[in-house]
């Protein structure tokens, strides 16, 4: 009877033990699997910034090659083309290269000395009234990046009102090095600056628009006169390898345009590079400077859209 409990006790032992040590045999063996899910995580994390850093030298290469062969810039151009998807050991990426002289810059409502450029704020109004939002955004914009603290008159917007919103704070009264920053201007909402983000950008200093590239908004803000048709005209009659002559061009349809608002070619270029290997997706915004001394990234951030 003492022998067959002894017996019946050391089987349960072995049973537990059994148990319990395949308890941590699986709990090892899960471990395991999430750490190498982590460090294949990490590696193909690591992995996809080298190849957008690889697909930026590339597109590098494309933009000086371009600069070599002609002096202006047009759609119909290499680095125009969306670079289709290519596949990658574990995944793929694709990319695409875009003109920031098509859109308005921001930066250009001030001179070099901070004060405002009024030109540049009635053209900014004529955008927005092109994108059917409130022209009154122009003055508030140009006060918050002017260096005075002077509200502009009907519809500027300086520390007086910023001060006094929840949380109160003060205005920029400088540049801006990212278009993001005007979400902060009085009255912006998310729904206007989506309308708005496709069509301006935040380049360093003064910078042309590129007519042979500029989205059909911005062109319309080049004359206050220009209708929608005048538009779709020009864009028809620039597409392949853009304008021969913009003055002419312009002056066909009965508009007048001071030479220096007719660009012809571009300096400032983003990629946007998106990989993909595995479960890791990454996207790389690159801006890109191209000068007499070559094509220099200046600034990247990376996303995950
Ligand atoms: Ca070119
Ligand atoms: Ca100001």
């Amino acid at each position: 009877m003492n022998r067959h409990k002894k017996s019946r006790g050391v089987a349960l032992i072995t049973a537990l033990l059994i148990t319990a040590l395949a308890t941590i045999i699986v709990t090892n063996l899960a471990w395991d699997n999430v750490m190498d899910r982590q460090r294949a995580t990490v590696l193909h994390r690591d992995q996809a910034i080298q190849v957008a850093l690889g697909a930026e030298s590339w597109v590098i290469d494309i933009l000086r090659q371009d600069l070599q062969d002609n002096q202006t810039d047009h759609l119909g151009e290499i680095w125009a083309s969306e670079l289709p998807g290519l596949p990658i050991e574990g995944g793929e990426v694709f990319g695409v290269i875009e003109d920031l002289q098509a859109r308005f810059n921001i930066n250009n409502l001030v001179d070099n000395r901070g004060r405002v450029d009024q030109d540049s704020v009635d053209q900014f109004k004529h955008l927005l009234n092109a994108l059917g939002l409130d022209p009154r955004f122009a003055g508030i914009t140009a006060d918050w990046i002017d260096s005075d603290t002077d509200p502009l008159f009907p519809d500027g917007a300086e520390d007086s009102i910023y001060t006094g919103l929840t949380p109160p704070y003060r205005t920029n009264n400088q540049s801006l090095t990212s278009v993001s920053e005007l979400a902060a201007i009085e009255g912006m909402d998310r729904a206007t600056f989506r309308l708005l983000e496709p069509h301006i950008s935040a380049l360093p200093g003064r910078t042309e628009i590129n007519v042979n590239t500029a989205t059909a908004p911005v062109l319309m803000s080049l004359d206050e006169n220009m209708t929608a048709a005048n538009v779709e005209a020009l864009i028809s009659e620039r597409e392949g390898a853009g304008f021969s002559d913009p003055a002419a061009s312009f002056s066909a349809i009965g508009l007048t345009i001071p030479p220096s608002k007719l660009g012809e070619s571009s300096q400032y270029f983003r990629l946007k590079v998106v990989v993909r290997i595995g479960t890791v997706r990454i996207t790389l915004y690159s801006l890109l400077l191209r000068g007499t001394n070559g094509v220099t990234p200046i600034l990247r951030s990376l996303g995950t859209t």
